[in-house]
């Protein structure tokens, strides 16, 4: 074995309710605005597949825990759905939804697969956005309700919680660029909408630690490292910008509490501060959290802008830097996105260094991929000798972080199976485990999940 992790090294997948669950109006299920963009607008999705015909977790966890199982799984991260438990986002709770979800934790803990619960992924119910979503201060308050009712309930079996996952995802696709509902482009509201994402964070944290359970709880960002085209000071800026925007906007908020300078600097100079109300800060500052997942899938190659811009248009973040396509790099065609392993090891190095080496994992990174059937072979099984590669070239990055002394804690792949995405429906499969819609959801371990399971046998490969 050429890189060995250490013993208590997590190995496992990540995945979240909207994509997997199915069952989307049964058994008391309020609305999501995912439910509701695919009624509207069921053409922006691929082929006509909506959250409803996803991978019926709701029905087949059982025996996708005993798969994970026998994958080679110690932990799974799954992500609450807040319609699910709270219809209407707040008021009457659903008691079917907590009869499920103590259903799957159960299971998962008799398997020895601790789980690992994430609260918030992408999933606002359509009550709530109804009312302004997250640009509304009241849901800030809802999901504080929303998060202490999951930490009594399931607070007990429950030791790693996450108040988002990549929080910045429905700012930028609900108010900047058009890929979440309600796809407006709208800077002011962007940034308020992050504002109070971070707050309702740090507002969870404060909850969880008066409730002294012993757990940790932290959030899931994804980073996307900043590289400048060159070494000019026009594209260093440029550089500092984007990272500052899509990486620290978040990332040091969670961890340290306070906002990146420059971002402040240009909202105050622009005119486009959030509202805040008094003592607000203080919870920020007060409530970091204890660990950090990382979805890491791609990097962000930048460049200063060649033309000003247009001062008539739309004010977005890009005015003040240009992103663009490194000729010669390693793509993932189907999704459009570069791959690039040393990216990951990049922000583990910066985590130790300016982040205090705050306990992390890699809680997504994955490759999607479209018609996955044509690697079928004779006996049933996807060889995916791809994926294979991408995940050990990966790996190879974060056994160099680790011995460099970062305090990277697992490797969760994005998915277990095959599940229903927002951006493409059923188009890419990410799973180590192939779901097939037209045969009953039949599951089928590929390849690189029995490859999986040696690595984590061996804490190694
Ligand atoms: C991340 C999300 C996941 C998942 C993944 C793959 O951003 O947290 O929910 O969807 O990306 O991306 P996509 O499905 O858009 O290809």
């Amino acid at each position: 074995i050429q890189f060995k992790f250490p013993e208590d090294f997590w190995w496992g997948s990540s995945a979240s309710a909207t994509q997997t669950e199915g069952a989307a109006d049964l058994d008391g299920k309020g609305k999501n605005i995912w439910d509701h963009w695919f009624e509207i607008e069921a053409n922006r999705f691929f082929d006509g597949v909506g959250p409803q015909d996803t991978s019926q977790f709701y029905y087949k966890y059982k025996e996708d825990i005993q798969l994970m199982k026998e994958i080679g799984h110690n932990s799974f991260r799954l992500s609450i759905s807040w319609s699910r438990l709270f219809p209407e986002g707040k008021g009457e709770m659903n008691e079917k939804a907590v009869e499920f979800y103590n259903n799957v934790i159960d299971a998962l803990i008799a398997a020895e697969i601790e789980p690992f619960v994430n609260l918030y992924h992408f999933d606002m119910p359509l009550a709530l956005q109804e009312t302004g979503g997250w640009n509304n201060r009241e849901t800030v308050d809802a999901y504080e309700k929303y998060a202490e009712t999951c930490f009594s309930l399931f607070g007990d079996r429950v030791k790693k919680w996450f108040t988002h996952n990549e929080p910045i995802v429905p700012v930028e696709g609900g108010y900047l660029y058009d890929f979440h509902y309600p796809n407006e482009v709208n800077f002011r509201k962007a940034v308020q909408v992050a504002y109070h994402t971070i707050l309702s964070s740090a507002k969870a944290i404060k909850i969880y630690k008066s409730m002294k359970l012993d757990g940790k709880i932290g959030i899931i960002l994804n980073l996307t490292p900043s590289y400048p085209r060159s070494q000019h000071p026009a594209d260093l800026k440029a550089s500092v910008l984007c990272d500052a925007f899509f990486n620290r906007s978040f990332l040091d908020p969670s961890v340290k509490g306070t906002f990146p300078t420059e971002l402040v600097d240009i909202l105050k100079e622009e005119g486009y501060l959030p509202v805040i109300e008094d003592g607000d800060l203080a919870i920020i500052n007060e409530n970091t959290v204890d660990l950090l997942g990382v979805n890491y899938y791609q990097p962000r190659r930048v460049k200063a802008k060649d033309n000003l811009p247009n001062p008539d248009s739309p004010f977005m973040p890009d005015r003040y830097f240009d992103n663009y396509i490194m000729p010669g790099r390693k793509m993932n065609v189907y999704r459009g996105w570069e791959i690039y392993e040393k990216g990951v090891y990049d922000i583990l190095i910066n985590l130790k260094e300016n982040y205090g080496n705050i306990e992390c994992f890699i809680s997504e990174n994955g490759m999607g991929v479209e018609g996955e059937e044509r690697f079928r072979n004779e006996d049933g099984m996807i060889e995916d000798d791809y994926r294979i590669d991408f995940i050990s070239e990966h790996l190879k990055w974060v056994h160099k972080a680790l011995l460099e002394g970062s305090n990277v804690k697992g490797y969760h792949l994005w998915t277990f199976m095959d599940n229903w995405s927002w951006s493409n429906a059923y188009k890419n499969r990410y799973g180590f485990v192939s779901v097939n819609l037209d045969k009953d959801n039949e599951r089928t371990v590929k390849k690189s999940g029995y490859w999986f399971k040696d690595v984590a046998a061996n804490n190694g490969f």
